[in-house]
């Protein structure tokens, strides 16, 4: 606390999560470190300059060096609340909580007596009590709940989406014990309109992990459908639209050439991992619905080839023009990217590729990757045109209407040259 009683706060990670929560945490009046360990983010930041797309360079600016403060990890001295939002991602197919730890050890070695350590990044359920508690009192020889102060809250953050913000998304807040959930809510109830407790910190853990691996399996469920329904020559597209008319108990998912970001295909394999520790067995669905989504880009390429095959032509050699690289539509990022999987795979298989991407960093691709603006697009020239990602920055009607032949993965235009997966 500094003396003119202003709460400091280090936010540990300034990502999609870090940086919008360390700058909502300025514009309520705290005093914020924003903790980044990467030179050139922090360099930026100091510039003044957001690399994230919800927030923008001009309000980074207008808390900069008032009461937001980016430094990096060894600047960290003290604080009154701390939050850490790094990511956890896979390794080698199972929780990497490499960033989590050092974050913790960095917290250790200035946490006093009275301070709160909150944990947002998104894990298996026992990670607070189990990993972050004990290491913090390791490292100081105070006590968890009674010297200090420990929550869990979930990060609902989804990058792009203009409607749910930091602010008005119901906040999922948690304690080790009455205390310390007390002094979690004090904390967030500044921030945000709604929080939403928890019995404790397992089942916020949970609940985070709930609402991904929901989607990761039911966007599965559709993908199986969707390979199986073809044989019965059913449009599975139209039968979702009419389910979704349900207007109780039912939520709609789409088909696509599989399932990216670094949310779906990694949280629920959290889940199914600590239960597999404990019980051998794992979370079947969660496993089977990865494999299932997992197998889409091989899907993809399958239909490629026989759209191909059925104009004589073979992948090799052939003309095809991509759109799309990012895992969905309006972003740019590329982690775990079905469409950027079945590009690299046209490539082996020796398609000559074009992409069209306006989102993606060029600097981010495989060198192998070709990509052109939409404007050099003359889809006359190629043997197919493949709809991977459906930006909304691209005029699809048009497209249709001029392709030889489309293979629409994403099912939003129509057209007898047009094809589905
Ligand atoms: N996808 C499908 N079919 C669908 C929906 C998605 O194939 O019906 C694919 C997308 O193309 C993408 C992947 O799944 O490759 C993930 O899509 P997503 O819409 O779930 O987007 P994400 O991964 O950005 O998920 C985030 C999550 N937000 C947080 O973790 C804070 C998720 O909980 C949100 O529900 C989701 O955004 C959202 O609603 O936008």
């Amino acid at each position: 606390m500094l003396k003119n009683n202003l709460k400091e706060i280090a936010v540990i990670g300034q990502g999609y999560v870090g940086l919008p929560l360390a700058i909502r945490a300025a514009e309520v009046g705290y005093l914020v470190y924003g903790v980044e360990k990467e030179k050139r983010r922090l360099e930026l930041l100091k510039q003044g300059t957001s690399y994230i797309g919800d927030i923008s360079s001009e309000i980074v600016q207008k808390y900069l060096d008032r009461n937001y403060f980016p430094i990096p990890p060894e600047e960290l001295k003290q604080y009154d609340v701390a939050v850490i939002t790094v990511p956890t991602p896979l390794h080698d197919g199972e929780p990497d909580l490499s960033y989590v730890i050092d974050a913790v050890d960095l917290l250790g070695r200035s946490l006093r007596k009275g301070a709160l350590v909150i944990l947002e990044s998104t894990t298996y359920p026992g990670t607070t009590e189990e990993i972050l508690c004990p290491r913090l009192e390791q490292a100081t020889g105070l006590i968890a709940g009674i010297d200090f102060y420990v929550g869990y809250s979930p990060e609902r953050i989804d990058p792009g989406n203009k409607i749910w913000q930091l602010s008005n998304t119901p906040k999922i807040i948690s304690g080790i014990n009455k205390e310390s959930l007390e002094r979690v809510r004090d904390f967030y109830s500044k921030l945000v309109q709604t929080v939403v407790v928890t019995k404790g910190t397992k089942e916020a853990e949970l609940a985070k992990l709930l609402e991904n691996t929901f989607r990761q399996v039911n966007i599965a469920l559709v993908n199986e459908l969707m390979m199986h329904t073809k044989q019965l020559d059913v449009d599975i597209w139209n039968a979702i639209e009419a389910a979704a008319t349900k207007p109780f108990g039912f939520m709609p998912f789409y088909p696509g050439p599989g399932v990216g970001g670094h949310c779906l295909p990694v949280d629920p394999v959290y889940l199914s991992w600590k239960i597999r520790n404990l019980n051998r067995q794992g979370v079947r669905l969660v496993e089977l619905a990865n494999e299932i989504n997992s197998m889409m880009p091989d899907f993809v390429i399958k239909r490629v080839t026989e759209i191909l095959n059925n104009s004589g032509k073979s992948v090799k050699g052939s003309k095809i023009l991509c759109y799309g690289l990012a895992y969905k539509a309006d972003t740019s990022d590329l982690r775990e990217s079905p469409a950027y999987e079945v590009v690299l795979e046209l490539l082996r298989l020796g398609a000559e590729i074009k992409v069209i991407d306006g989102f993606v960093n060029p600097s981010e691709l495989d060198p192998l990757i070709t990509l052109i603006s939409k404007s050099e697009a003359n889809h006359q020239e190629y043997d197919l045109v493949a709809i991977l990602t459906d930006h909304s920055d691209i005029d699809y009607n048009n497209l249709a209407k001029e392709a030889r032949q489309v293979l629409d993965t994403r099912h939003i235009v129509s057209g007898d040259n047009v094809y589905y997966l």
